[in-house]
């Protein structure tokens, strides 16, 4: 580890990086507190788990879209029907990984207001990476947490 990532972390370790590739004009490494940067939204969800039942957490960051749109996803912003090819996968640190598509948080489609989630129950995700909120889940495996990768990927062919 480079002495500035170490200079940076918190008393509680290191800060994880989340890594934006794919099919991205601006791809980005950010940190848990570079997304801070955009408007902060906060919600408490309620998910059951199939081993541990259920779950209640609150949690704030800013929407997937809105970091995402930021990267300049490769499609032209007025041609909404280019964009319904797009999918999101979202990794974990750990291994797990959910796909996403674009239609379903973007504001002309799905509108689902999905967060890349930089507190959980008021403690900083700095050391953890960032997770994955999706108050319209009732089910809480897409709840990604410890997030180290998104990639958009814009090649979907049926
Ligand atoms: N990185 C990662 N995130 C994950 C999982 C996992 O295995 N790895 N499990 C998911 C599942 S199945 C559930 S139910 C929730 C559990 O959230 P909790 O730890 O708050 O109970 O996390 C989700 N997020
Ligand atoms: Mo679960």
């Amino acid at each position: 580890m480079s002495q500035s990532l170490a200079a940076a972390g918190t008393a509680a370790g290191p800060v994880a990086e989340l890594a934006l590739t794919g099919d991205l004009t601006r791809p980005a490494r950010l940190t848990v507190s570079d997304l801070l940067a955009w408007p902060q939204h906060e919600t408490e969800v309620s998910f059951e788990c199939a081993t541990s039942g259920i779950q209640r957490h609150r949690f704030t960051g800013p929407l997937l879209h809105d970091v995402l749109m930021a990267a300049g996803p490769g499609f032209d912003p007025a041609r909404r029907k280019e964009r319904l090819r797009f999918l999101i996968a979202v990794s974990g640190r750990d291994g797990h990984h959910a796909l996403l598509s674009w239609a379903e948080i973007d504001p002309d489609f799905g509108r689902a207001p999905v967060l890349l989630a930089a507190t959980v129950d008021d403690s900083p995700l700095d050391g953890q990476g960032p997770q994955l909120v999706l108050p319209q889940d009732r089910c809480g495996a897409r709840h990604i947490s410890g997030i180290g990768a998104i990639r958009v990927d814009g090649g979907y062919l049926l």
